[in-house]
């Protein structure tokens, strides 16, 4: 017996400790002789629950009494990863726990493994959502997250005979103990039926949505809290449920099936996330669950409003909603139907009203990944906002022609819906027009985006577009997934950098601290020790923890370049085999990353890098120099145990289709050194921690420009480098496949004969000998030692709490606040 524990909120071992005992056998009815270890964990994180809603509580209620602006962040992906040690780390209680269930005779790192990552988003879109909620709440900032609640999160990649196979994640599998249901919170979501003319009380045409289906979103809260200041915020999840009663007359007729078959189809809405993060394809399921986000999370956003005011003009200086991407910009016309049918407002002030709201943060510059919805689809489903949007469009149109001057191809430039043969909804197009200010997430990126993609728009509305650099949370990217770096850190600036990460500047003059410096590289090499022995469990492969680690983890793309990497690997294995005592730094190079699973080429990369792997591997001559190796399942719990163990960051897209990149930062976090094009954030990166602590080569964005312009002939680049047309030709010939010619085919075709886009052999020559000054650098430790702490010191920029806040000082101006208890 423990006197004096305060079980339920006591942030004391004792309580703590006393808390997950009585979870497990109170909550979880398990004794110490029938709990496994999932048992174990789920008491462990109920315990955190207690904790966190008695916050989350106090926060909500704060913000209710300060009357404060609330921000809306609608996002389609939450890549939230695991959070028992994110919760812990934020709580600040992590080693109180570890104590804690050391009294039980349980270790942490064993608890904490058993939780399997929420897997809610595809890559970096869906990861920049998770560090902004951190940083949100860290910031004391008074905001909610919404998203989908999907049954099953990006797939569970295999790799068999070295080809990607996809399994289904079946996260919810054993249920989730983070996030709590509130089944009073739910909102009727209609589709389908059709516009009906009403006429208003004073005579004045008004119209309806009549006949629709509807559909139920339930919420389900999982809390956020802020970093060790009492803030708990929250991320609100909707999952789809019937609203259509089960209908009795088959089911009494015994057709029981067919009584409950509807219910699934609408169940199907919250099902699965779409597994693409590039290509948009049009299906008719991601337009529901895009509606079904933004109709659930309107509903709520103005039942809290309503709440305290009644006077709707108030509501832009009360909300702002953030949309990440296109995929919530239905936002715009559903305010817009709220405003006009069921507020009776009329038009100029609805409008008024909505863009002033509105935000939207652009995330790609290709062209397949814009949104684009057929106009058919779209009347189906929601025919009251095509109006709306008709409607829309047609005023702005009669405005660009008043402020551009009446030329017709630009205004069918700008137009948000294409006047062709099958016309489509241009979503970035209704985002613009439709919110006070337009995004791209890097210097770089919002450039572009200004003077060539949206220039048309740029001119228009000068003010309207603006540049917020992504940035990542240093919480999870340090703190919590490089813990020994991070302790190190502190015992030599102090925790400041935890909230505020240019503190790390401090840590410049201990670059030519040789004690510091031995420090840092026993850490890294602790990491990478870590890392060989996954890679030896998972892919019974020995790796030598003293070569250097070549990190390349991301989706697989064509644009990303993983296979400039492998010609890379391929280049150094013939070099290897021509002189087996060739002077070179022993190189581990590691890639992980999914493709979409329709995605051809990306997946055909796979195979390829496993089948050099395979070749380099077993080679005697060249594998105790180099090897290569492709984990399988890229995850958030695997990027956390890759990224600390780095030596060598991979960022190599073709310039100007990175849009910003966030990996790049967390490997510069970590003390690894960068590899890179002046792509995306790169550029940025470079300007920080400077020219010659990064390694950047190949052509600039205008180059590429330019050499698309005049005629690019991979030929030319074939042909002029003995070691790339030796590359190329064994991938042809069959030397990693068996001698099977047809296998990588494609590859070479793509590379040769269809034009090679993304210009890698273009850039190959450039990249070898980037790659050959990296080696170089390698050998001298002392130096390159020096160099990876030059990268962590001066990466402070990167922080998303930086992000943030430039988000809410020009477009959320939303108070921030703190409930730490002093
Ligand atoms: O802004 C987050 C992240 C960027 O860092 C990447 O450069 C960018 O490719 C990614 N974009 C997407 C969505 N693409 N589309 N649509 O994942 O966003």
């Amino acid at each position: 017996k423990t006197p004096n524990v305060n079980i339920r909120s006591g942030m004391d071992k004792d309580s703590l400790r006393e808390d997950i005992k009585l979870h497990l056998r109170h909550t979880l009815a398990k004794d110490e002789y029938s709990s496994t270890n999932w048992d174990k964990y789920q008491s462990v994180a109920l315990t955190i629950m207690d904790r966190l809603n008695d916050r989350l509580l106090k926060t909500q209620q704060h913000y209710y009494e300060i009357d404060a602006k609330r921000v809306y962040y609608l996002s389609m992906e939450y890549l939230i990863g695991r959070l028992l040690d994110n919760m812990l780390v934020n709580l600040n209680v992590r080693d109180l726990v570890a104590e804690a269930l050391d009294d039980l005779d349980l270790s942490y790192e064993n608890i904490r493994d058993q939780e399997w990552d929420a897997g809610l988003g595809n890559g970096g879109l869906g990861r920049l959502a998770a560090c902004f909620l951190d940083s949100m709440a860290t910031l004391g900032i008074p905001a909610i997250g919404h998203g989908i609640r999907y049954d099953y999160g990006i797939f569970y990649q295999k790799i068999q005979d070295g080809f990607q196979i996809e399994r289904p994640d079946l996260w919810l599998k054993y249920g989730n103990p983070w996030d709590t249901v509130r089944p009073k919170v739910q909102y009727p979501v209609e589709f389908y039926g059709n516009q009906a003319t009403v006429s208003g009380s004073n005579g004045d045409t008004r119209y309806a949505w009549e006949n629709t289906h509807r559909v139920k979103a339930v919420a389900y809260d999982t809390p956020i809290p802020g970093y060790d200041n009492g803030i708990v915020n929250y991320l609100r999840l909707w999952k789809a449920e019937s609203s259509s009663a089960i209908d009795l007359k088959s089911f009494n007729q015994g057709q029981y099936i067919d009584a409950v078959k509807d219910n699934q189809l609408e169940q199907n809405i919250s099902r699965v996330l779409y597994p693409n993060d590039k290509v948009f394809v049009g299906q008719e399921l991601r337009l529901k669950q895009e509606y079904f986000l933004v109709s659930a999370s309107m509903q709520d956003i103005i039942r809290r409003f309503k709440k305290q005011y009644s006077d709707f003009t108030k509501f832009p200086e009360k909300v702002s909603i953030q949309c990440n991407d296109t995929h919530p910009n239905l936002a715009i016309p559903e305010l817009m139907r709220y405003l006009l049918d069921e507020e009776h407002m009329d038009w100029e002030k609805a409008w008024d009203i909505t863009v002033e709201t509105m935000a939207y943060t652009n995330h790609t510059l290709l062209p397949e990944a814009l949104e684009k919805w057929p106009v058919s689809l779209v009347r189906n489903l929601l025919p009251r906002h095509l109006n709306i949007i008709y409607e829309i469009n047609r005023r702005f149109l009669d405005d660009v022609k008043i402020k551009l001057g009446n030329d017709k191809n630009r205004q069918s430039r700008m137009s948000i819906i294409s006047d062709d043969e099958h016309p489509v909804v241009h979503m970035a197009h209704l985002g613009i027009v439709g919110a006070r200010k337009v995004n791209g997430v890097a210097a770089m990126h919002s450039r572009l985006l200004k003077n060539s993609m949206f220039k048309d728009f740029d001119e228009m509305y000068p003010d309207k577009f603006t540049n917020k650099t992504n940035g990542i949370t240093p919480r999870r990217w340090l703190k919590q997934s490089n813990q020994a770096l991070a302790d190190l850190i502190s015992d030599n600036i102090g925790d400041d950098w935890i909230t505020d990460l240019d503190e790390l500047k401090k840590l410049n003059k201990y670059a030519d601290d040789k004690k510091f410096r031995d420090k840092f590289a026993d850490i890294k090499f602790e990491n990478k020790k870590r890392l060989t022995k996954y890679i030896k469990e998972h892919n019974d492969l020995d790796v030598d923890p003293n070569s250097m680690f070549d990190i390349q983890i991301k989706r697989i793309h064509e644009y990303k370049r993983q296979l400039m990497a492998a010609l890379h690997v391929i280049t150094l294995y013939n070099r290897l085999k021509e002189d087996p005592d060739l002077d070179i730094s022993p190189r581990t190079v590691i890639f992980a990353g999914k493709a979409a699973p329709g995605y051809t080429m990306a997946k055909l990369h796979i195979k390829l890098i496993n089948s050099i792997a395979e070749v380099v591997n077993n080679d005697p001559i060249v594998n105790k120099k180099l090897k290569c190796v492709f984990l399988q399942n890229y995850s958030m719990t695997l990027a956390e145990k890759l990224i600390p163990a780095a030596n060598l960051s991979e960022q190599i897209s073709t310039a100007g289709m990175e849009a910003s990149g966030t990996g790049n930062m967390k490997f510069a976090l970590n003390g690894a050194l960068t590899i890179g094009t002046l792509d995306g954030a790169n550029v940025e990166i470079r300007e920080e921690v400077g020219d010659e602590n990064i390694f950047i080569f190949g052509l600039e964005e205008e180059e590429i420009e330019q050499v698309r312009r005049e005629g690019y002939n991979p030929w030319d680049y074939y042909n002029a480098n003995e070691e790339l047309k030796k590359a190329v030709d064994q991938i042809r010939e069959g030397f990693f496949s068996n001698g099977d010619k047809s296998l990588f085919e494609p590859i070479i075709n793509a590379l040769l004969h269809e034009g090679d886009y993304f210009m890698v052999l273009a850039d190959y020559e450039a990249y070898v000998e980037k790659q050959d000054e990296v080696s170089e650098a390698f050998k001298d430790q002392e130096e390159w030692n020096k160099k990876a702490i030059l990268n962590t010191a001066n990466i402070g920029k990167f922080s998303s709490d930086r992000t943030i806040n430039d988000y809410n000082d020009e477009i959320w101006k939303a108070p921030k606040t703190s409930l730490k208890e002093r």
